[in-house]
């Protein structure tokens, strides 16, 4: 198999890099004064988690940091996207910061540095203290103002030696997944609650922009998973299906942050669940940013009966439809329907049963999806859409929250018995792209 894609497709200045999040790689979930995070409680939970595991080694980054940032920096790449543990920073999630955590972050950041890669903070990927669940979490608003003391905290410290700071990962996730479908920490079934906790978390996102705009001048912005939505068929009924689901996946976080206000349809769709918004909330929420973060795995086709899968289709291991040119469309879209800032695909990626041989780890189809998608990214590039870099989920395997370790999305296997990293093939793919060498021919799977 060789490769149509080349890095000459992609406009000048564009940023190739690898993206992480803190409690799916770092572990040492109780050292140096790290508080307990929804997360540490919901691993505790029977049932919550496929594997019953949890974070609590990951990938062991937090004392294997330096030898995984020479493994991205041996990647080619020039920059790296992570996150940070709010609960290493404020171990309760409110007051003086814990000089620990945050050293750990500032070593972390001047290893980037010093390896010549971009450090791409993200300031919540999901890892809220335990203490502030205990408050009400994100349903209660008092949540958003204990975010923007944190991320003033960390932009105090880490500064402009950050390239860019988004304030959420997700907030889709963090608060229709968490609070209503139940399936992410704290695991709550509550439409009202989630939509609370998806006004705070866009309140938040804003309230920590402008309280960083006064400590640093990198760029901050806000990384969104979007999911575009297509008809099963031209019926009215299939149509109106799909814009409900783009309304509540896409635009209900899309339009408070780019548009100053709540999606009407959807408004009224959510009847009495609306959230409490007060008076300037949604010019908070607007306020000006420097960036889109984009993460895009996959679209829904969805009709008046609910979602279809197209047959004709591959799918991951996740179950979710590889369909590249979603990503076109979305991209396409965005430009079409937003005044867009500069657009960042923060994460894409995807997981398949990779197994480690005596000659390495052979993912054709993770390449294939990678080639699919990198392919998309450049033709809406082509097409006029501002996007600026692309990063690849993930560096390397780690815990896909409630899947445990039994998803892998690495560009890099993690052997979770020793610790040991071993490129995938995928990864000498990736590799072989954003250094402009010839990408290595790529080994089928046996079967394949
Ligand atoms: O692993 C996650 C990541 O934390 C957020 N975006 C989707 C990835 C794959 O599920």
């Amino acid at each position: 198999m060789t490769s149509t894609i080349d890095r000459q497709q992609f406009p000048h200045g564009f940023t190739f890099g690898v993206a992480t999040s803190s409690y799916q790689i770092e572990g040492a979930t109780r050292l140096d004064g790290r508080g307990q995070s929804i997360w540490d409680t919901f691993c505790r939970e029977p049932g919550r988690i496929l594997d019953g595991s949890s974070g609590d080694v990951a990938c062991d980054h937090y004392h294997r940091w330096e030898t995984d940032l020479d493994l991205i920096r041996d990647l080619g790449v020039s920059a790296y996207r992570f996150s940070i543990a709010w609960p290493r920073v404020q171990p309760g999630g409110r007051g003086a910061a814990n000089e620990k955590g945050l050293d750990f972050y500032d070593r972390l950041v001047d290893g980037m540095l010093a390896r010549g890669l971009a450090p791409y903070a993200t300031l919540y990927h999901w890892d809220l203290p335990q203490e502030l669940q205990d408050e009400g979490g994100w349903a209660s608003r008092d949540t958003a103002h204990r975010f923007a003391e944190y991320a003033a905290i960390v932009a105090g410290r880490l500064g402009d030696r950050v390239r860019s700071y988004a304030t959420l990962n997700e907030p889709w996730c963090s608060s229709i997944l968490s609070y209503q479908i139940g399936e992410h920490a704290p695991g709550l079934r509550d439409r009202r609650l989630a939509l609370a906790a998806a006004h705070h978390l866009l309140l938040g996102h804003g309230l920590a922009v402008h309280a960083m705009r006064e400590l640093v001048s990198a760029d901050l912005g806000i990384v969104l998973n979007l999911n575009p939505a297509y008809p099963a068929s031209d019926s009215p009924e299939d149509v109106l299906a799909a814009r409900l689901s783009d309304g509540a996946f896409n635009r209900w976080f899309l339009d408070p942050v780019l548009r100053g206000e709540y999606p009407a349809d959807m408004w009224e769709a959510y009847g009495a669940d609306v959230p409490d918004v007060h008076e300037g909330d949604l010019a908070v929420t607007s306020g000006k940013i420097d960036f889109l973060g984009v993460n895009y795995y996959s679209r829904s086709v969805d009709s008046a009966r609910g979602q279809v899968r197209p047959t004709e289709s591959s799918y991951t291991q996740m179950g979710w439809e590889v369909y590249p040119q979603g990503l076109t469309d979305l991209l396409v879209r965005l430009e079409n329907d937003y005044t867009l800032p500069p657009v960042f695909v923060t994460e894409n990626g995807a997981a398949y049963p990779d197994e480690l041989g005596a000659d390495g780890v052979h993912d054709p189809e993770r390449v294939r999806y990678f080639e699919g998608h990198l392919a998309a990214v450049a033709e809406a590039a082509r097409q006029g859409v501002p996007v600026k870099g692309y990063f690849a989920w993930s560096l390397m395997d780690n815990f896909e929250w409630a899947h445990g370790y039994s998803k892998r999305f690495g560009l890099v296997y993690v052997d979770y018995g020793n610790q040991r990293r071993v490129l995938k093939d995928s990864a000498l793919w990736y590799r072989a792209l954003v250094t402009g060498t010839p990408t290595p021919v790529v080994v089928e799977r046996a079967g394949d």
